[in-house]
């Protein structure tokens, strides 16, 4: 008797601490619309503070404008430059090796060198895939290829592509394009639409590879299995569609699943959890505006079909690039996810639990830095900015 009531005294405490310890939201700036989330947890949840004591490292800088940073099985990191090629610094970020002999890449707008993916079998293989903007025909389109990166590690041979986003559009904007390995070896790579109203509606088609999450091969087949294969006039490489501009892949360590964040137009940037042959709704619903201010279509939030994102910005942060924390060296951050922001500036962390958003911080919005990517390699996060700069955080 005595002992269940220390107990429920003790539940007592405990739960008084945790109501007492919620933050407020991080976001203290007004919201474009008044539109109301389908669900609660769904944006502005409690501000959380990570307590384990980091520390963050200006690794490297002048890399001109990197996208993507991948770390290599020994701890070297794998840098793409957008004007079309990648290096290799070591783990102080000292500059061991550029990399040249790929395909020409149309480096305007938002193109170029984009995402780059090891192959699961690299130590043994050598072979890279990556994403760029190509030309073709009158337009562009968002092509993955593949390459094996010689002895030296100065040149990529045999580089051949492997898949294309058709059709191909005028624009220098909105090729998505992360790529991201599952543990079959098939490779995840996503799209954008384009951002012209061509595009847009493009991403509601299945017979367009504009505003898409797909699943393919290392020879850029349709991988086994995926949802639209046997249907007629769908291309059978989508995985899932309505997608406005997809920065960021990661697979989540805890379930599996692939996780996506993408850009909102004013408001309405967006965490989705992708799953097979799911429409995200996107250009009939979103959470955000036209840059004009108008509303987008006809103005909805939720349709039946449609799946709710997991969580929401409004204003946005641009999401591009992003990493769950895949170890426990700080504990706290264990399988959460961090994304970076460009026009935010900061690196928001994500506390997730049974797939919902529990938590947001900010991390590292002293430096002002629109961040492109964030790579977790062994406890530590790498960041890369728009300034050409390379961070490191780690446990203090
Ligand atoms: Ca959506």
């Amino acid at each position: 008797m005595k002992a269940k009531i220390i107990l429920s005294v003790t539940t007592i405490f405990i739960y008084s601490i945790g109501c007492s310890a919620q933050n407020p939201p991080v976001e203290t700036q007004k919201p474009n619309t008044d539109y109301k989330p389908a669900k609660a947890g769904q944006t502005r949840v409690a501000g959380v503070k990570t307590k384990t004591a980091y520390k963050v490292d200006k690794m490297a800088e002048k890399l001109g404008l990197p996208w993507a940073v991948t770390p290599l099985p020994d701890g070297r990191l794998l840098i793409t430059e957008r004007k079309g090629s990648m290096q290799i610094l070591d783990a102080n970020g000292a500059l061991v090796k550029k990399i040249t002999g790929f395909p020409e890449v149309d480096a305007s707008g938002q193109g170029g060198m984009l995402d780059v993916a090891l192959d699961p079998n690299f130590s043994k293989n050598k072979m890279i895939y990556w994403s760029f903007s190509e030309k073709n025909g009158v337009g562009n389109l968002m092509a993955v290829a593949k390459g094996e990166l010689n002895e030296a590690e100065s040149k990529v041979q045999n580089p051949v592509v492997i898949f294309r986003a058709t059709p191909a559009l005028k624009s220098s904007m909105h090729y998505g394009s992360r790529l991201v390995f599952d543990k079959d070896g098939n490779l995840f790579a996503s799209t954008g639409e384009r951002s012209i109203l061509e595009g847009r509606k493009q991403a509601q088609w299945l017979n367009s590879g504009l505003g898409k999450i797909f699943k393919i091969t290392k020879d850029g087949k349709p991988a086994p299995g995926n949802p639209f294969i046997n249907q007629k006039d769908a291309m059978p490489e989508i995985f899932a569609y309505g997608v406005r501009n997809a920065q960021s892949l990661d697979i989540n360590p805890a379930t599996g699943e692939v996780w996506e964040a993408e850009f909102g137009p004013r408001g309405g940037d967006e965490v989705n959890i992708i799953r097979a042959g799911k429409n995200y709704g996107w250009p009939t619903i979103t959470y955000g505006l036209e840059y004009s201010g108008e509303k987008v279509g006809d103005g909805i939030q939720q349709k039946e079909g449609m799946e709710q994102p997991v969580y929401y910005w409004d204003p946005v942060l641009s999401p591009s690039g992003m990493t769950f924390y895949k170890g426990n060296t700080i504990p706290e951050w264990k399988n959460n996810l961090f994304i970076g922001g460009l026009s935010s500036m900061h690196i928001v962390r994500l506390v997730i639990q049974n797939n919902k958003v529990v938590g947001e911080e900010r991390l590292l919005d002293d430096k002002k830095e629109r961040f492109r990517d964030v790579a977790y390699f062994n406890g530590m996060l790498y960041a890369i900015t728009d300034g050409g700069n390379l961070y490191r955080i780690s446990k203090k």
